[in-house]
């Protein structure tokens, strides 16, 4: 069958017509880059893409999107011209629609160009980055890890010649580094992951690797005059994305198929809601995004604590305790009333007490929403999908609550039963009825290391809340945590 691509888009105009497909309203092939992503994965395509095809104006905000180890995506959207079907399912959802917003695809590490040479590029005035809590390579206090090996190859490496950096930040400082030298201007980096303060984090990120440079003879303060022009060049908004994205499937691909009468293998699915509330400190322009719904606000802050901790809190709630009692997909874990409740407990009685929002939001509407996005029987988000990389995400979206709720004097009784679920399900690696569960994390190793031979409770709690990667002291060493912790595990357990 015939693949999607700029040559086989016309065909689709007529169906276009007939309203069932929508197809871009601009000639992709004339639009030039004005964006660099890095993570150019589904999330990436779902969301900030969507915005940006929806906005364009005359203006140039085509994107160049790069993987960075894997060239899966690479050879899905190559042959494409970077073109691929958005597919919404669920209640509400609209018919399905081509993106042509995505102009380039390349790989971080094959491709001639890399990012830090495509970012110095002046047609380029904005950076954005979907990597994933583990892409910073931050420790667990939010400063660069400096005993990390790619942090560390980057750092030994970082002006020799024809050198490729290897982590996102080595990468972004490699690029700003080109960019002063070429005196291509002001640009702004920001961050569109679930961390915390994740534009203030990442410019420490891009700081901590520029003080770390090793002096050179005849350029002893480099990094110092680097961090200099950074301060004075880039700017580094914060972001709160939302938007339920799940991997995409097989059986994606062949609807596509279906949907289309062509092959597209970047096929991506999505819920019908999408919400972006960005920080507009941008130092180089940027896409006209609150047209296409976003929401531009001098202070992300509460609206990001409230995603954090009350949607993708619950998320792993039911992720970890779903797949330990057996289940495939977040919506299964939601029709379990048990379950659900735990989820909106944890929601209505640990995080909501932490959060402060403005007047006019709706906390307690949020919350249902939440439950109901979730139930979304078409969407298939598994699991295990949700419970990767538990050991980035439960310090952000899970840990700061307990922080919080424990300081105010209260038993955080919901999270508490989230991290002991994280624990069993790091401890047993099985569910309940025996099936494997996979554990996708780049701390596995001492993950199962910690608790290999332990099965009395407290041992698997102990042996866990060691780990300082995950735990700071302060919880780690509180009783009433532990205890918590204890008390839920012996049940998860049993
Ligand atoms: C999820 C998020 O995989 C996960 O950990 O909690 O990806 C979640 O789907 C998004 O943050 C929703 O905006």
């Amino acid at each position: 069958v015939t693949r999607l691509s700029l040559e086989t888009l016309p065909d689709l105009a007529d169906r276009a017509g007939r309203g069932d497909l929508r197809v871009p309203s601009f000639d992709p092939a004339e639009l030039r880059v004005g964006i660099v992503h890095l993570g150019v994965g589904a999330f990436h395509r779902a969301h900030q893409a969507v915005f940006t095809e929806d906005c364009l104006n005359d203006e140039d905000w085509g994107i160049c999107g790069f993987t960075q180890r894997s060239t899966a995506v690479v050879d899905q959207l190559g042959p494409q011209g970077g073109l691929y079907t958005l597919l919404e399912r669920g209640a509400g959802a609209a018919p399905p629609r081509v993106v042509g917003v995505v102009r380039e695809i390349r790989s971080a590490s094959h491709d001639d160009l890399g990012p830090a040479r495509r970012l110095a590029d002046a047609g380029v005035r904005l950076v954005t980055l979907t990597v994933t809590e583990k892409g910073y390579r931050a420790g667990p206090d939010g400063r660069l890890n400096l005993a990390d090996p790619g942090v560390q190859a980057d750092l030994a490496q970082f002006a020799e010649d024809g050198y490729r950096p290897q982590t996102v930040i080595g990468q972004l400082v490699a690029g700003l580094q080109l960019r002063r030298c070429q005196d291509h201007g002001p640009l702004s980096l920001m961050s569109c992951d679930n961390l915390i303060d994740n534009g203030g984090a990442l410019r420490r990120l891009v700081l901590d690797f520029c003080a770390a440079l090793p002096n050179f003879r005849h350029k002893p303060s480099r990094g110092a005059v680097l961090a200099g022009w950074i301060d004075e060049w880039v700017s580094f908004p914060s972001s709160v994305v939302d938007r339920i994205v799940p991997a995409t499937s097989a059986a994606d691909r062949a609807d596509a198929g279906r949907l289309l009468g062509l092959t597209d293998a970047g096929i991506v699915v999505a819920e019908p809601f999408r919400q972006w509330v960005i920080q507009d400190e941008f130092a180089a322009g940027r896409p006209r995004w609150e047209t296409a719904g976003a929401v531009l606000t001098s202070d992300v802050a509460p609206y990001e604590r409230a995603k954090l901790r009350l949607l993708n809190g619950a998320h792993s709630l039911l992720a970890y305790t779903g797949a330990l009692a057996g289940y495939e997909t977040i919506a299964e874990v939601v029709a379990d009333p048990q379950l659900a409740g735990a989820a909106q407990s944890l929601m209505a009685l640990d995080a909501a007490p932490t959060l402060t929002m403005p007047a006019d939001f709706d906390l307690a509407g949020y919350q249902i929403s939440v439950l109901e996005r979730f139930a979304n029987p078409a969407l298939g988000h598994r699991t295990v999908q949700v419970a990767s990389d538990g050991s980035m995400k439960l310090p952000i979206r899970l840990l700061a609550t307990a922080r919080a709720r424990l300081a105010a004097g209260a038993e955080p009784h919901w999270v508490a039963l989230a991290v002991a679920a994280w624990m069993v399900y790091v401890a047993r690696g099985t569910s309940r009825d025996g099936r494997p569960l996979a554990l996708d994390d780049p701390l596995a190793d001492r993950l199962r290391a910690a608790v290999s031979g332990r099965s009395a409770p407290a041992g698997v709690v102990d042996a866990l809340l060691a780990i300082r990667q995950v735990f700071a002291e302060d919880l780690a060493v509180n009783a009433v945590f532990r205890a918590l912790l204890i008390d839920h595990v012996e049940r998860l357990l049993r």
